[in-house]
């Protein structure tokens, strides 16, 4: 199926289009509630096309002294921007695929209904849109002692997944740290078990790229990081812990297992 015949159908049909290449791909309830979720403008941020930058909900030097005022207004005027502009760029020819939201977006990208390159590109840049949205989300300022430990059944899930809190940390910033290059750690709803589990991508995927639900990720390009930190992720990544918006985390984690 060519970008062409995608643009002949309605919203309805390419909705019903995102549903069966769900299905080829095995993906479960919980993407698809999520797909849904993102209709209703929450966890990848904005609506459908254009995309505009979303607010932060929080000044740039709310994260301090873990993360710099400059690197969050670079990270959010410049890279997150920059993915904006050029998704819609690439969506400025695709009238049916404007009416999608960013998560439904990319529930299409693993399926033959965008053609490649147009397909690489909203990978990329529609997957870095919907990922820094959804970071700036589980991302809030919290006091110097840190962000609360999460409550609730997102808690009871970690410590039944991982065996305790600190346990599921540390496997975190494993994975975090182990992520060679440029991506993403994250912490997902699997589309196998339908469980808690931890994972990493490369670059901008998303993990609903293999229908995975994400309930908390953590940007390790060097963007994220680099000039209050340097070389020094692992610091980095320990910082994120104290800066981590449990609440919101738990909403998405809820939205998902409804
Ligand atoms: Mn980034």
């Amino acid at each position: 199926m060519d970008t062409q015949h995608f643009s002949g159908l309605s919203r309805r049909d390419a909705l019903k289009t995102i549903g069966a290449s769900a299905a080829l791909l095995g993906l479960g309830l919980f993407n698809s509630k999520l797909v849904a979720a993102g209709s209703q403008g929450s966890p990848d941020g904005t609506p459908t096309y254009p995309f505009t930058l979303p607010p932060l909900g929080y000044a740039y030097d709310a994260l301090e002294p873990r993360i710099d005022a400059r690197t969050m207004e670079i990270h959010h005027t410049k890279h997150h921007q920059a993915y904006i502009t050029n998704a819609n760029n690439a969506l400025a020819s695709q009238p049916k695929l404007q009416k999608l939201t960013p998560f439904e977006i990319l529930a299409l990208i693993n399926g033959d209904t965008i053609d490649k390159p147009l397909r690489t590109t909203l990978r990329n840049n529609v997957g870095g849109h919907a990922n820094h949205s959804f970071f700036w989300q589980i991302l809030a300022p919290n006091d110097e002692d840190g962000a609360p430990a999460p409550t609730g059944k997102l808690a009871e899930d970690i410590a039944a997944t991982f065996g305790s809190f600190d346990t599921f940390k540390k496997q975190f910033a494993d994975t975090a740290m182990k992520r060679f290059g440029s991506g993403w750690a994250w912490l997902v709803i699997s589309h196998d078990t339908g469980k808690l589990a931890i994972i990493s991508s490369g670059n901008q995927d998303s993990p609903l790229l293999t229908g995975d639900t994400p309930v908390l990720g953590l940007d390790v390009w060097e963007h994220a990081y680099y000039l209050q930190y340097q070389n020094r992720r692992a610091d980095y990544v320990d910082a994120f812990w104290d800066v981590v918006n449990w609440p919101r985390a738990q909403e998405f984690y809820a939205i998902a297992k409804v």
